[in-house]
């Protein structure tokens, strides 16, 4: 909204100029989502504790979670509160891709939300089903990728574009339709099974970002992504806005989410977010990257994956428990351990994403 009245400003004072730049904005944004999150977040984790009977602690969690029933929940509305904030502030929103992300990131959000109240308030208290959850989510990214594929945002649209190769890309043809389902499902799904211990997940969301925000305005930008060597997509520069809000909100979230924990995100915190990140991969084409970028959640979806395969084949458990933090949490590790050691993991990871763009 600020960006449109800026730009009206400049005429009658240059100074407004500085605004045009999407770095400038985006570290607006970034500082935005952080100081609504720190602003508003005592607010809102009182509300939500006073409102909320619970968390309902698997009885197969480790023991030590049984500690963290009172621990209020959703608090990813502050979140997704911090990130339209500062997104709508200081987007440029005449530019499409961010309409896509933001109607995107509120679809999901809306589907945790509803499976939020579901676990706290139904009857059952046990969220929405599997299938039910999984087709809302099939239905949503399909949607985006339909739209993508019709209305690409580049025109490699629908390349697959390779990390470690110059000018390496592979045309998906229609294929790219289920390949974009594939990223964004997965890397929501990939956020939530990693949402089990403090400040677990919002860490590596926040590297991610990070990372997605740098790669997006190179990508965004003719000059550096001809220098890079990599695809050109004019629209998605704008979305380093985005990132950058999601940047904020994740610092400003790990505050309060940080061990001992004074709220959780919820899955609408989890399932947005990783939706999101997995759809500013597709928009900037850099889908392969996101791979190592969002390398964590990767690792932890794929531990999941391994447990229930051997399990069907072998009749044999490869980890003590799945997802993989579990497993080092029946090990004994302490909690911050385990945090902080998967946090320098997920660090290594988008370094190494970063260093793609020169190892070519
Ligand atoms: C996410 N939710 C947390 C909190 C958070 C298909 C199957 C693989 C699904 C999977 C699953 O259910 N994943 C859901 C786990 C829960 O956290 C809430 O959920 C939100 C995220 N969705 O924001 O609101 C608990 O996690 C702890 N927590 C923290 N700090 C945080 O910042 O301590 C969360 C956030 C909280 C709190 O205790 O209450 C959860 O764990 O319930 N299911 C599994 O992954 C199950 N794995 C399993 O059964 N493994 C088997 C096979 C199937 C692979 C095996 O190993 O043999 C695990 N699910 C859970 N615990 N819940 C097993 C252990």
């Amino acid at each position: 909204m600020l960006y449109k009245l800026f730009m009206h400003l400049r005429t009658v004072d240059p100074g407004f100029d500085v605004f045009r730049y999407i770095t400038f904005r985006t570290v607006l944004s970034v500082l935005t989502a952080l100081g609504i999150s720190f602003i508003l977040g005592p607010w809102v984790i009182g509300r939500l504790k006073t409102a909320q009977p619970g968390n309902y602690v698997r009885e197969y969690l480790p023991e030590g979670h049984v500690l963290k029933a009172d621990v209020p929940t959703m608090g990813g509305l502050l979140i997704l509160l911090a990130i339209f904030f500062s997104t709508l502030l200081w987007a440029d929103l005449s530019n499409r891709m961010v309409w896509v992300v933001l109607i995107t990131f509120a679809g999901f959000g809306g589907l945790g939300l509803v499976d939020d109240m579901m676990k706290l308030y139904g009857k059952k208290r046990k969220g929405l089903s599997i299938r039910s959850k999984f087709s809302l989510q099939l239905l949503m990214a399909l949607i985006v990728a339909l739209y993508l594929y019709f209305y690409p945002s580049s025109k490699w649209g629908h390349h697959l574009q390779l990390p470690f190769f110059k000018e390496a890309l592979v045309n998906l043809g229609w294929f790219y339709i289920p390949f974009v389902v594939l990223v964004i499902i997965g890397t929501s799904n990939g956020v939530n099974l990693t949402d089990g211990l403090d400040g677990l997940a919002i860490g590596p969301i926040m590297f991610a970002s990070s990372a997605f925000a740098l790669l997006i305005y190179l990508s965004g930008h003719a000059r550096f992504a001809e220098y890079l060597q990599i695809v050109f997509v004019p629209e998605a520069g704008e979305l380093a806005t985005f990132a950058g809000a999601m940047v904020g909100a994740s610092l400003g979230f790990l505050w309060f989410n940080t061990y001992p924990a004074q709220v959780f995100m919820g899955d609408i915190g989890s399932l947005s977010l990783g939706a999101a990140l997995g759809l500013l991969a597709v928009v900037s084409k850099h889908e392969a990257l996101l791979v190592l970028a969002g390398g964590l959640f990767v690792l932890e979806t794929l531990s999941v994956i391994i447990q229930i395969i051997s399990f069907r084949l072998f009749g044999k458990r490869v980890f003590l428990m799945a997802p993989l933090h579990h497993h080092f949490e029946k090990k004994g590790w302490p909690e911050p351990q385990i945090i902080v050691r998967f946090w320098i993991i997920s660090i290594i990871l988008v370094l190494v994403s970063l260093s793609t763009l020169k190892v070519r």
